[in-house]
């Protein structure tokens, strides 16, 4: 396909003011009759014809003001429907469409998921249920008749509320009527008809509005649905008070399908999930599950304001609802656990995923300006940076000015289909400041670097800091403008307390904020008596790679006394790095390894600190990850060389720490029954990062306690840790307990998924067969996306080793699977190979092997649009 452009732009020629669809649900040939009353855009071309976008339809019938339509009058392609020389006026076209929800393999448009229908729209799907304009500034009200065999779909819901329901006379069929009020794109659209429970609860809104509330899961599962309900009820009365956005529908629905392509989906008034981010129980779901599903639930619907009562204009602006609601999510969530915390884990998932994105060779802009496929813009760049670019303007503008700039934002553009450029107007007109040059953030791609080096003059009194800006080149990027970087500091003083700041110029830096906007920028503080130490970036203010002149002791001083959690953290985990990037290199050359004491001392500090959350010491024991490190060295990257550097650290801190580790284990011994909030987490997050070091080479005591946790655990968090710990360390015991764990959960999908994606990530020879074996599992299946990114997914993206096996196997196994996945689901293929971004940083004979898969993939006819285009951007 031609690449679309954001230059491209023109408004849609015609309008449609509402929607009515009868959809007459059918296994295999589904009758959807649609009725639009379009009109001419007055900002549209003059006597345009009406291009429909389609997908896979079959076209049944079309009217126009009740009169069949001669096949003269329309034509149709692969891809639209025109009506040619339509009357320039208000009209009404009637479609009738039939489609196959059954044979729907991509999870696009209306399909099948364990015998329930369910739609998926975002972001060109509606063209796969009915002719229309599928473009997010075509905004319509909606109303929806479904019908279907009572037995079959007991249970019809749709977007908004609901209107009227009963049996259809003399069938064994029924229908429901449903109406949202709220003009919406084709994006937002979804229908569920199924057998399906459903918990229900209610909330009362600010204005004293009731809402009514339901979750829906598959048969027998409502047990597992009541942390969501609490996730959602929570979601609804913080965006009420710290956004002031209430609900605006008497209902709002949420279903859980086992057969999605991505987490979740905020269509208006009937959320759909993978049910992956809805079940939970202590049996089944980790901590970790459980603050996926609390923040997933609140992203969803956080989006009733960020993205569907303000949409995009353009799919370009997919960041203007994505990066905006993954901020606010991570807003809710940080409020309802630790912040410090929460902020450590969110840096952590950004440099693991969205840094490497940004360096490789599918780097694009926040804003992209040109894509041949959207599906493939769902990024963590769109996502995850996008989020950093709006937490950058709060930091910028203070917790005021950026309230004032949102409300400015509700009430400018409720109803509008937006720009990244509205919404920055928001910001700039509330504060009365430019944000001409922070707009770079949504435009110029790669992670900017910024050298910073720091110079006390004792005599004067001052404390100069030198900050250096630059911005690599990246594909369709060769040069660069200078950014505006908010960087939070503090100078640490010898007592492990912050000195004032005063700049020279007699101001005081603004909440602890330097502003560098200069290639070159030095700022200098007066009345600076002591050597200080700078803790800079603090909370990580801006997504940058910071390099700077501190020393390894300077950094343990740092890990020990910085009044940031967050830089606290990161003193630690930079000298980590070091250390392991030194490791590696000597591995290689077969040089000693070096002394890994520094890291020793700040962890050993941490562990006996009694006033740290326990949450944070375990993110602390957590070293940098093998992707950590190949970032760090970026170039000629050999995996075996950092495993294997990694895994020797882990064991020296384990030796040296043991008595620390093994205290801290035994304090945090549970207390009580098994509950999932945020200090109870924190406590056994600590527990087990300690068990996970005790354990590290295979230790016999620590492989005992491993054993023990695991025969006594009560929960998932702690008997899924217990088992990763053995499936990593222990050979001789992983068969049997990888067996006892399957057994026991054999007959629960998510569980199984933990079960796949741990052999997957095992950092030996022998995984790739045993993966291929996997994929002959009864458990595994090509066509259930969460099976496949488990098992497939976890290799490529967390198995840095047998990845990139130094004999190509690994990764002609991945461009194998893509190929097979292609054609039944594109979008989840083309995700798997985006595994494949980092190749060219690795070292000559694995960067061989990565290409040959790659070009291999590329030769394939009929390869996908979603798959070909990151293939080809793969290979630019
Ligand atoms: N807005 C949702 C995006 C989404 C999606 C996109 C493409 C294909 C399938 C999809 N399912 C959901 C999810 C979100 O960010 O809230
Ligand atoms: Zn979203």
């Amino acid at each position: 396909p031609q690449p679309v452009r954001l230059s491209d732009y023109r408004p849609p020629d015609w309008l449609v003011d509402t929607v009515h669809l009868d959809v007459r649900l059918h296994p295999t040939a589904t009758r959807i009759l649609a009725r639009l009353a379009l009109r001419p855009n007055p900002e549209g071309r003059e006597g345009s014809p009406i291009v429909l976008d389609g997908d896979e339809l079959s076209l049944k019938s079309i009217a126009l003001d009740g009169t069949p339509l001669a096949g003269s009058a329309y034509v149709t392609t692969a891809g639209t429907l025109t009506v040619l020389a339509p009357p320039q006026r208000a009209l009404t076209l009637e479609i009738e469409t039939v489609v196959d929800p059954s044979a729907n393999t991509k999870l696009m448009g209306l399909y099948r998921s364990s015998g329930a229908y369910c739609t998926q729209c975002e972001a060109e799907g509606f063209r796969r249920i009915t002719y229309f304009p599928d473009r997010p500034d075509v905004l319509a009200v909606y109303t929806t008749r479904i019908e279907a065999e009572r037995e079959e779909a007991p249970v019809l819901l749709a977007n908004g509320n609901p209107v009227e329901s009963g049996a259809v006379e003399g069938t064994s069929r029924h229908y429901a009527i449903w109406h949202d009020p709220w003009p919406k794109p084709s994006y937002l659209f979804a229908l569920v008809g199924g057998r399906l429970d459903r918990i229900t609860d209610h909330f009362v809104t600010a204005t004293g509005k009731k809402v009514e509330l339901g979750i829906y899961v598959e048969p027998g599962k409502t047990e597992r649905a009541g942390y969501a309900m609490d996730a959602l009820k929570r979601s609804m009365r913080w965006d009420e008070e710290v956004f002031g956005c209430e609900y605006d529908l008497d209902v709002f629905n949420i279903v859980a399908v086992a057969d999605f392509n991505m987490g979740a989906m905020e269509n208006k008034g009937l959320n759909i999930f993978n049910d992956k981010y809805v079940l939970a129980s202590p049996e089944t779901a980790t901590d970790a599950d459980y603050a996926n599903i609390e923040g997933i639930i609140a992203h969803e619907y956080f989006h009733n304001w960020t993205g569907n009562r303000i949409t995009c204009r353009d799919w370009f602006q997919l960041c203007l609802k994505e990066g905006l609601t993954v901020f606010r999510d991570q807003e809710f969530s940080s409020d309802q656990r630790s912040r410090p915390v929460k902020r450590i884990s969110d840096v952590r998932l950004l440099k693991g995923h969205q840094f490497p994105e940004d360096a490789g060779p599918l780097a694009h802009p926040v804003r992209p300006s040109t894509y041949r496929e959207i599906n493939n813009f769902y990024t963590a760049t769109v996502y995850e940076k996008g989020a950093e670019v709006v937490r950058m303007l709060k930091t910028l503008l203070g917790e005021e000015g950026f309230r004032a700039g949102m409300d400015l934002y509700f009430d400018r553009h409720d109803g509008d289909a937006a720009t990244v450029e509205d919404f920055l107007a928001c910001f700039a007109d509330a504060n009365g400041i430019d944000l001409t040059q922070f707009a770079l953030w949504y435009a110029q791609s790669g992670t900017p670097h910024l050298a910073v080096s720091g110079h006390w003059d004792a005599q004067a009194r001052t404390y100069r800091l030198d900050v250096v800006q630059t911005l690599p080149p990246t594909p369709g990027q060769p040069e660069k403008q200078p950014m505006v970087i908010p960087l939070a500091l503090g100078l640490v003083g010898p007592d492990g307390n912050d000195l004032p700041m005063r700049l020279d110029d007699g101001t005081n830096a603004e909440r602890g904020v330097l502003l560098v906007t200069r290639p070159r920028q030095s700022f200098v503080f007066r009345d600076v008596a002591e050597r200080p130490v700078a803790s800079l970036n603090r909370g990580f203010s801006a997504p940058v790679k910071l390099t700077s002149d501190l020393t390894t002791q300077d950094l343990v001083f740092l890990a020990r006394h910085d009044a940031d959690p967050f830089n606290r953290f990161d003193a630690a985990q930079t000298i980590a790095l070091a250390h392991l990037v030194e490791a590696t290199a000597a591995r290689r050359t077969g040089r000693d390894l070096p002394s890994p004491a520094a890291l020793v001392e700040a962890l050993g500090a941490t562990l006996s600190d009694a006033t740290l959350d326990p949450a944070f010491i375990a993110q602390a024991l957590s070293v940098p990850s093998e992707s950590d490190v190949a970032r760090e060295i970026a170039d000629d990257v050999d995996p075996d060389a950092i495993h294997d550097a990694r895994q020797a650290l882990r064991r020296a801190l384990s030796a040296a720490l043991r008595p620390a580790l093994e205290g801290a284990y035994d304090r945090h011994a549970p207390t009580g029954a098994y509950a999932p909030d945020a200090a109870s987490a924190g406590r056994r997050a600590l527990r087990n990062a300690c068990l996970d070091l005790l354990a590290a080479g295979g230790t016999a005591p620590g492989l005992a306690r491993a054993l023990a946790h695991f025969r006594d655990a009560d929960n998932m968090t702690d008997r899924f840790l217990a088992l990763s710990v053995l499936a990593h360390n222990a050979p001789d015991a992983r068969e049997e307990a990888l067996a006892a764990f399957y057994e026991r959960f054999r007959d629960d999908p998510l569980v199984v998924d933990k079960w796949l994606a741990l052999q997957a990530q095992i950092a030996e020879p022998g995984t790739l067969e045993r993966v291929r074996g996997l994929t002959g599992h009864p458990a595994f299946s090509w066509g259930n996306p969460n099976r496949v990114r488990s098992l497939v997914g976890s290799f490529a993206g967390a198995n840095q080793t047998q990845f990139n096996r130094a004999d190509g196997a690994g990764h002609d196994f991945v461009a194998d699977a893509v190929l097979e996945l292609d054609g039944r689901n594109p979008q989840v293929a083309a995700r798997l190979l985006a595994a494949f971004k980092s190749w060219r940083s690795l070292e000559p004979g694995r960067r061989a092997s990565a290409e040959r898969a790659l070009r291999r993939v590329a030769a394939k006819p009929g390869l996908s649009p979603d798959v070909g285009d990151i293939v080809s951007r793969s290979l630019e």
